[in-house]
């Protein structure tokens, strides 16, 4: 028999590649897999990177292969039943419960679900248990989009698609390092920005990034200044005139508001705060006006910052300013950093929301998911729950007594590590549900359940431009895996919600989860497995879908103006910059910050196996200026000891102009099963942004020493060949 060959999308980034898995016999002769791009793929064309080229390579090594259990942290692990594990899981929610109350239990996800994970586990936390305490790692990623997004247009949705890649005429790009992180993105762009030299692209970021080398304007900002320049070029757009009034007045609230407020950025006063030119200014305000079609892209030098809401609104501010938004080439976009944190945010993936872009603290929104999913009224809790870093709090003082984290690895990826390892010692049941085994988290754990991913479980993830696309599994689960929205519903079951679980495959849960977007700005009632099988990749929202038959396609959102707000007008927000939670002062004298490689992908339980990218990046560095390697008597490969208020790393020294003096910076990928003391989230601080709660992990305050040859050798970080489990 022949099989066809399978259409599936890339597990790694936003961008959401369309993949083909094709049979193919093994050099023993045993059928295997192989990869290659959909060309059929609208949002890709048949491009992938190195991650989505290799990522068949690391399915195998590692894994979690049965559920394995512990009673202290101090014990080693032994194998248990899935029916044990999940009764232990059942019954230790039930405890909790009634001892301690609903408000006990936390559980902490992914953007690396698929949006049936996200769906189940929404209605068992935030429906049957009766608790908001379901945060997802997108809190540290996504979050000050989503708040920025709210608060400005009215709902979340990035409003613009990849053609506008090839339709702009000014790609305005700031914290964001997409030649690495989103590349088949970049890509697109690169190849308009060469065919079109009237074509501009400006990068504004504080390294010298390989985006910000193929840019005509590269802007090297000192770290959380970003509202400064935004204000500075907003200034000087009203000062030359370049304002849509006619935008402004019929689709707008607050401008005036925004106008006092650029009065106090002149050119001269942002340069100096920003650490630029005021010529510099001055050109990417120029791009900006001789433009007719500006495109924006973000990511998360703008997100992880304790103003990042702040600083989205502005960024909007600027386009609602000159009416680029809800047309072909323009409007701001953020690039969604997981797979699927789109698909979380439409399924209700944050502690604040529910269901089809809906809030927990709205009430018509609460009584219309209590009544779909048949729980009496009152049943959903009209309080924010937890964010992740109030759970490690709750751990502190003992108010959080049950943790179950899925699909994400805290224990490198949170900020004030030493802080969170602390915290999670003193958990006193904690449930961890991902597919390797071990890693950094896996040591914080009592009970690992095995996750089936990608290739292994069939459903949806939504990309950057609101592409949902059929993540279809190919091959059987290693081991004992059982998909995450299988393993939540088998617990619910346990609990007593046999009818509200009686899902029998992935199909029936998205076909469930769809009736909740009904009317709401992410429709997707059109959407279906079977659709996604036979007609490939769906955007939302879809006109099809809505009361308005007249509605405007959707390729892109705001076409006819109208935003999503009460009166559909878009709100200015008039907003100073406040700067860093935690500025260089004479004893922390750097600001440290961190980012991605383009290769690995967060914390290496998957590329750290693949020989061709631990090549690529064979260990962790810091990047310093050679003014401050200099005036520290660092020389290249040194081993340099960073330090912050909370913790300290290090890393061998990288001197390169690259990276703006006074701030230095090392990637973020080897937690501590990956290299000896190389974390960068020992060193960063939780303090976040108020509105979006994400925390600032972009920034904190560091003491750089240079080591003495002889400790050098003595503390130089040891790199670790991976463990390997089984
Ligand atoms: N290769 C690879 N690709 C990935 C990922 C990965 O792990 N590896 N992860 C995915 C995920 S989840 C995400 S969220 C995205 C992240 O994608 P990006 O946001 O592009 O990646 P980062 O490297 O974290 O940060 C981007 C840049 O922000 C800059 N920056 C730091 N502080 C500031 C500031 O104050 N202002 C400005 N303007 N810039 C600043 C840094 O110098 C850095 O170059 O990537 C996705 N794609
Ligand atoms: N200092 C600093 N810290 C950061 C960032 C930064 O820029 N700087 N970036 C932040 C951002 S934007 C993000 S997104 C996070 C990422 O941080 P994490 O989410 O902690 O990183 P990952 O390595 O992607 O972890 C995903 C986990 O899911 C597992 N997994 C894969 N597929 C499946 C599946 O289908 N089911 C289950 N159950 N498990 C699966 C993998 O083995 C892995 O352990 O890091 C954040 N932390
Ligand atoms: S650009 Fe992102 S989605 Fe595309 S192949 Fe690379 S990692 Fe996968
Ligand atoms: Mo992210």
């Amino acid at each position: 028999m022949t099989v066809d060959c399978i259409k599936t999308v890339c597990p790694y980034c936003g961008v959401g590649c369309g993949l083909e898995a094709m049979p193919t016999a093994q050099r023993d002769g045993t059928p295997g897999w192989k990869i290659r791009g959909d060309r059929a793929h609208p949002s890709s064309q048949g491009m992938v990177c190195i991650k989505g080229a290799t990522v068949l390579d690391a399915i195998h090594q590692n894994r979690l292969l049965q559920p394995l259990y512990r009673e202290t942290l101090e014990q080693t692990f032994h194998p248990i039943s899935w029916d044990e594990a999940l009764d232990r899981v059942a019954t230790s929610i039930q405890t909790t419960q009634q001892v301690f109350g609903k408000d006990a239990i936390a559980v902490y996800g992914s953007g690396q679900f698929q949006t049936e994970d996200y769906y189940v586990a929404q209605k068992l936390v935030k429906g049957c248990l009766g608790t908001n305490n379901f945060d997802a790692n997108s809190r540290l990623c996504m979050s000050s989009a989503v708040s920025g997004y709210i608060q400005s247009l009215g709902a979340d949705g990035p409003p613009c698609c990849y053609d506008d890649l090839e339709l702009t005429d000014c790609a305005f790009l700031i914290g964001t390092n997409t030649a690495e992180c989103h590349p088949i993105i970049f890509n697109r762009l690169r190849k308009h920005h060469k065919a079109n030299p009237q074509v501009k692209m400006i990068v504004a970021d504080p390294r010298r990034t390989p985006t910000a080398g193929a840019a005509d304007l590269h802007l090297a900002l000192r770290p959380g200044t970003d509202i400064d320049l935004l204000n500075g070029i907003g200034h000087l757009l009203l000062q030359w005139g370049v304002v849509d009034d006619a935008f402004i007045q019929q689709h707008t609230h607050g401008f005036e508001d925004y106008r006092a407020v650029l009065q106090h950025y002149p050119p001269d006063v942002v340069a100096q705060r920003c650490g630029i030119e005021v010529a510099e200014l001055e050109t990417a305000a120029l791009y900006w006006a001789e433009s007719q079609a500006t495109l924006s892209l973000w990511s998360m030098g703008v997100n992880q910052s304790s103003e990042g809401t702040a600083k989205v609104r502005s960024l909007i501010n600027l386009h609602l300013m000159t009416g680029m938004i809800g047309k072909p080439g323009a409007g701001p976009f953020s690039l969604t950093g997981q797979p699927n944190a789109m698909g979380g945010r439409e399924a209700g993936g944050l502690s604040h929301l529910l269901p089809g872009y809906r809030s927990v603290k709205q009430a018509e929104h609460r009584h219309a998911v209590e009544a779909f999913w048949n729980l009496p009224a009152g049943q959903i809790s009209p309080h924010v729950g937890r964010t992740i870093w109030d759970t490690i709090e709750g751990l502190e003082t003992g108010d959080i007594q049950f943790l179950w984290i899925a699909a994400t690895n805290p224990v490198v990826s949170l900020p004030d590590l030493e802080r969170v390892k602390v915290a999670l010692g003193r958990s006193p049941f904690t449930v961890y549900q991902d597919a390797y085994y071990p890693t950094e988290t896996s040591s914080y754990a009592h009970l690992l359940l095995p996750a089936a991913q990608w290739s292994e479980k069939t459903g949806c993830m939504t990309n950057s431009e609101r592409v949902v696309t059929l993540s279809q599994g190919f091959q059987e689960p290693l081991g004992e895996a059982r998909p995450d929205w299988e393993i939540f519903a088998e617990v619910g079951r346990r609990l007593g919600f046999a009818e509200h679980f009686s899902f029998s495959t992935s199909a029936d849960v998205f076909a469930e989860f769809v009736q909740l977007t009904r009317d709401r700005p992410c429709a997707m009632t059109h959407i279906t497995h079977e659709r996604l099988k036979a007609d490939g990749p769906q955007q939302w929202p879809a006109p099809a879908t809505r009361s308005d038959p007249e509605a405007p396609p959707s390729t892109r959102l705001y076409t006819d103006h109208r935003f999503a707000t009460a009166d559909g007008r878009a709100n200015f927000g008039a907003l100073h910059a406040r700067g860093l939670a935690e500025p260089p002062d004479p004893d922390f004298p750097f600001i440290f910050t961190n980012g991605r490689l383009y290769g690995h992908w967060h914390t290496q339980t998957r590329t750290g196996h693949i020989e061709k990218i631990r090549q690529m990046h064979p260990e962790p560095f810091l990047e310093i200026h050679p003014r401050d390697a200099a005036a520290l008597g660092i020389e290249g490969g040194d081993v340099v000891e960073v330090r912050s208020r909370r913790g300290s790393a290090q890393f061998p020294a990288k001197v390169t102009r690259g990276i703006a003096p006074g701030t230095v910076f090392a990637p973020m990928h080897w937690g501590f099963l990956w290299a000896d003391h190389a974390e960068v989230n020992s060193l960063t601080h939780p303090i976040d942004c108020p509105d979006s709660r994400q925390p600032e992990l972009k920034a904190c305050a560091v003491q750089v020493i240079n080591v003495s040859a002889a400790r050098a050798a003595e503390i130089a970080p040891a790199l670790h060949t991976p463990v390997t489990s089984q």
